[in-house]
């Protein structure tokens, strides 16, 4: 057995799907719920390309046994969605109440996930700060109270939920909450130096302080976890970090070093201080004093704070010196290869194409780099008019089939042939859902939400994922995937009737 070539990956592999609160929950309004800054910024006019909100999204706060329903049928093993920080403490800060409602919703889920043999994979904070914190004191403008704040809802966390919870995302893409949200000024709370933007806000300055604030924040809640939580609970604690693959356009080697320059800014940012020990040289070169510096008391929290590196990842982009973007590391990025070619098919969104090589070989360079176990905890695809077709064609969702076609493949050839230490995989996303500045006009899902009936439809790359991780996982005697429970099992569980089901099922088209 031993000297047998390995085929599949190991049967400790964990897989499934992933969502994140403010995404899919909608009720934002009920059961104590504060609010949080995507309530408001999405109600801004031009804030979303279809000019909505968060409220109803795909209604996932009321629907979960339905979503729960279909997780199982779909056999994964794990399921990633995040906490929503003001649900639990409305006002967010650590002297503000704790909402027992929001506490009961986050056990319930988590208990019929473990029910029914679905491991949580719990992320803290999705993007969704509590309104107050910013209106309070800046939210993560303000590290010294941030900080404190952070720390003490995820204590809140892990004495609620640390029982039952063994694996902890703290953030989800530092870059994303500063870049995009105190930089670029299209996601909330959307400062930007660009006044026909934002009446408030400083490009120059904002993104690299936000993310320290990130930084700090999510090494001393893993300090907390380690120092009073782990020997009792015994689970795992990391980060997770958004950076696609940087292909140098040529072999000019200026544009090999704009590579380089690109990963640092987008990953090296984050990625350095807390495996390494300290930011990448080129932002210090950079940035000078704009980027603030740790001092050597937080730097012995920041260094080592991950137990596992968290990764998501969803294109690859060709690289090129020069420009004037600073969040690119002054790196131009294009889709175009010198002979005039794309480099892949073309997603609805401008950012991202197909190109599954490129992931292959972020993956084998994160595993040289920080030498850390990895969780791929998103890669997807969106794709392009999908929301424009009728459903029955939405279904056939070729594009993105093709696409995970290429990435578990890259995915089992890093494990099996790179010998990277891979040990999670999970798509984005379970469900069509509130794709942030884009509204509902981008379909990230492998199951499709039709929002007028907020009925579900496998997509075909469901069914795609779904064989191919039972065809790829080595198994025990015991399979590992189950068969689909019964609407009594589910109210068994969960001690009541299931509540919203509506017309004849909610969950259509896919065959035991
Ligand atoms: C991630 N970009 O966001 C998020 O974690 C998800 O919540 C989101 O739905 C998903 O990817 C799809 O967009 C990103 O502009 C948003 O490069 C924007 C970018 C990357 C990731």
């Amino acid at each position: 057995m031993s000297n047998e070539v390995a085929s599949k990956l190991p049967k400790d592999f964990i897989w499934g799907f992933a969502t994140a609160s403010f995404q899919i929950e909608g009720s934002t309004n009920v059961d104590g719920r504060g609010k949080s800054i995507w309530d408001d910024f999405s109600k801004q006019p031009g804030k979303t390309l279809d000019g909505r909100d968060g409220d109803i999204a795909t209604d996932s706060y009321r629907l979960w046994k339905e979503d729960l329903a279909l997780l199982v049928q779909y056999g994964v093993k794990s399921y990633r969605f995040s906490i929503a920080w003001s649900r639990v403490i409305p006002l967010g800060g650590r002297n503000d109440p704790v909402n027992p409602k929001g506490i009961e919703f986050y056990s319930k889920l988590i208990d019929a996930l473990i029910e029914n043999g679905i491991t949580p994979f719990v992320t803290l904070y999705h993007w969704d700060l509590p309104q107050a914190l910013h209106e309070r004191y800046g939210g993560w403008l303000n590290k010294d109270e941030i900080v404190q704040d952070y720390v003490r809802y995820s204590r809140v966390c892990f004495e609620a939920f640390g029982d039952r919870v063994k694996h902890w995302l703290t953030m989800n893409e530092p870059w994303c909450i500063s870049i995009l949200g105190y930089g670029r000024g299209v996601f909330a709370p959307g400062r930007s130096s660009d006044r026909d933007r934002s009446p408030e806000g400083d490009s120059s300055t904002e993104p690299w302080i936000a993310g320290h604030s990130v930084i700090l924040s999510h090494a001393y809640a893993v300090k907390l976890y380690r120092e009073e939580f782990k020997s009792a609970q015994g689970g795992q604690i990391g980060i997770t970090l958004n950076g696609d693959w940087a292909m140098p356009y040529d072999d000019n080697p200026q544009n090999v070093e704009a590579a380089q320059h690109a990963l640092d800014f987008a990953i090296g940012w984050f990625a350095d201080p807390i495996y390494l020990g300290h930011y990448p040289e080129y932002m210090k070169q950079t940035l000078r004093d704009r980027l603030p510096e740790f001092t050597q008391e937080e730097l012995i929290v920041v260094k080592g704070s991950s137990d596992f590196y968290g990764m998501n990842t969803y294109t690859t982009n060709l690289c090129r010196a020069g420009g004037d973007d600073e969040f690119q590391g002054f790196t131009e990025y294009t889709f175009i290869r010198p002979d005039g070619t794309q480099l892949g098919t073309q997603a609805h969104c401008a950012w991202l194409q197909d190109y599954p090589q490129g992931f292959r070989d972020l993956l084998s360079y994160l595993w040289k780099r920080y030498r850390m176990p990895i969780y791929v905890t998103e890669n997807g695809f969106a794709v392009k008019d999908e929301n424009s077709k009728p459903i029955e064609q939405a279904l056939l969702d070729h594009d993105r089939v093709q696409y995970f076609k290429g990435t578990t493949s890259a995915l089992i050839g890093a494990v099996l042939e790179d010998g990277v230490d891979i040990r999670a995989y999970f798509p984005w996303s379970f469900l069509d859902n509130f794709e942030w500045a884009d509204g509902y006009t981008t379909r990230f899902g492998v199951t499709y939400v039709d929002y007028e009936t907020q009925k579900r439809y496998p997509k075909e790359s469901a069914k795609f994922l779904v064989k191919w991780f039972k065809d790829n996982i080595e198994s025990d005697e015991q399979p590992y995937y189950q068969q689909p429970p019964t609407v009594s099992q589910i109210n068994n569980f969960s001690g009541s009737p299931l509540d919203n089901l509506s017309g004849p099922a909610m969950i259509q088209g896919l065959k035991a």
